[in-house]
């Protein structure tokens, strides 16, 4: 089976989305997500300029010799914009490869380990009451993992506590800022966990993300305070970089680590699963480059006693979220699976069988990863240049965001 074309496509009905279609000598076609929030259209070029020639001719069902291709045969290997684009096309040609079987992707992976996967969803607030009420609407709405974030008293609205953060910026306009005081942030985390535990009690498993915001030592402390809490996960407590640095908050809490949002290979995970640093590994198919690589970091994490706990906001598309959801259904070491929904335009763009119930999430169980792009209706929503916030401590200086 030949590759005859390949397309991208970029859209923005909500937000930015870049989508890959692969088309082949048999009519069969397949789809993948290569949206990179932010940057979106240097991985346009990147596909356009450089992979689609590459394409052209080469047989679809050779999926791991055309990843190897892309990745080895470039010689410069790595980064953001690179895996996003190799993902594209690795995702659409396992969707290929599903429908000409007949099958859902997750039979091609090895078949279902479960019934159905867990997912968290975000609670949020300007205050403590505002984020204690946002979980109990969660709870009510069937979640069993919520994701907790609040304003901090002293600062403006910060990320994640306002619902805004993870929508990109203003369109077309600088990207907005955000303050940062890491001691009153850390004075105020253990207390928004007590009241949430306080209304809520212990059925739930709370998760938190820190965004990249701590030093080791300060994250060593903040787990160490949140451990009467009982977090199921602390979320990107210092900048990814900092591989060494995990070491450190390790040695000091019992608070489950969680990392990887911002990873693209199986390298820049290595040392965290190899010495078990941390206990679930964030990444997701479209930055991590495909279905290919997360199979096996996800089999090397599972020797390692890391379970996963994929990336799952609503920047990345529908199809990135569909590919989560087959390899979660196969992977023995699944943790859970983060989910932010999608707004209306999204799933009308990119309609899909996987579905959400209880808390719970499901593949589809017809040929593919069951997501579908509806061309036409894209067309109506053009792409609009945005950025993610940045982040400045209250003297001015710029910090992670
Ligand atoms: C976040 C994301 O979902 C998360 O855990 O960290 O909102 C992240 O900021 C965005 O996906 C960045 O594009
Ligand atoms: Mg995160």
């Amino acid at each position: 089976m030949k590759i005859t074309d390949v397309k991208i496509f970029v859209c923005s009905p909500g937000r930015n989305f870049v989508t890959v279609k692969i088309y082949t000598d048999q009519g069969l076609t397949g789809i993948g997500d290569a949206t990179l929030n932010g940057r979106e259209k240097a991985v346009v070029a990147y596909l356009e300029d450089h992979l689609v020639p590459l394409l052209i001719g080469r047989d679809a069902a050779r999926i791991e010799d055309t990843w190897q291709y892309l990745y080895r045969g470039a010689y410069w290997r790595r980064g953001p914009v690179t895996m996003a684009a190799i993902a594209g096309i690795d995702m659409a040609l396992w969707d290929i490869k599903a429908k000409a079987a007949g099958m859902p992707l997750y039979e091609l992976l090895g078949g279902a380990s479960r019934d159905r996967l867990m997912c968290y969803g975000h609670a949020q607030g300007g205050d403590i009451a505002e984020a204690v009420e946002s979980v109990g609407a969660l709870i009510d709405e069937g979640y069993r993992a919520v994701r907790v974030q609040s304003g901090i008293p002293g600062l403006p609205p910060v990320y994640g506590a306002d619902g805004t953060s993870t929508n990109g910026a203003a369109e077309n306009a600088l990207p907005r800022e955000e303050l940062w005081s890491t001691s009153k942030y850390l004075r105020h985390a253990p207390k928004l966990f007590e009241a949430v535990r306080e209304a809520h009690g212990w059925d739930v498993e709370l998760l938190h993300d820190v965004h990249h915001r701590l030093t080791p030592i300060e994250a060593a402390r903040l787990g160490k305070d949140l451990e009467p809490y009982r977090l199921f996960w602390l979320e990107d407590a210092v900048a990814a970089e900092h591989q060494e640095g995990f070491r450190l908050i390790r040695n000091h809490t019992t608070t489950p680590i969680a990392v990887g949002e911002v990873f693209n290979t199986i390298w820049d995970a290595r040392l965290l699963i190899e010495e078990q640093l941390i206990d679930y590994i964030r990444m997701t198919s479209v930055h991590a480059g495909g279905i290919t690589p997360m199979r096996r970091i996800a089999d090397f994490a599972g020797l390692h006693n890391v379970r996963t706990g994929a990336h799952g906001a609503m920047d990345m598309s529908p199809i990135c979220l569909a590919s989560n959801i087959h390899l979660g259904f196969w992977v023995p070491n699944f943790g859970i699976q983060e989910y932010s929904g999608y707004s209306e335009e999204t799933l009308e763009v990119f309609p899909g069988t996987w579905s959400m119930a209880d808390g719970h999430l499901y593949p589809g169980h017809g040929p593919g990863h069951g997501v579908e792009f509806d061309e036409d209706l894209a067309e109506r929503y053009p792409f609009e240049r945005s950025y993610l916030p940045v982040n400045r401590l209250e003297d001015g200086t710029l910090w992670h965001w």
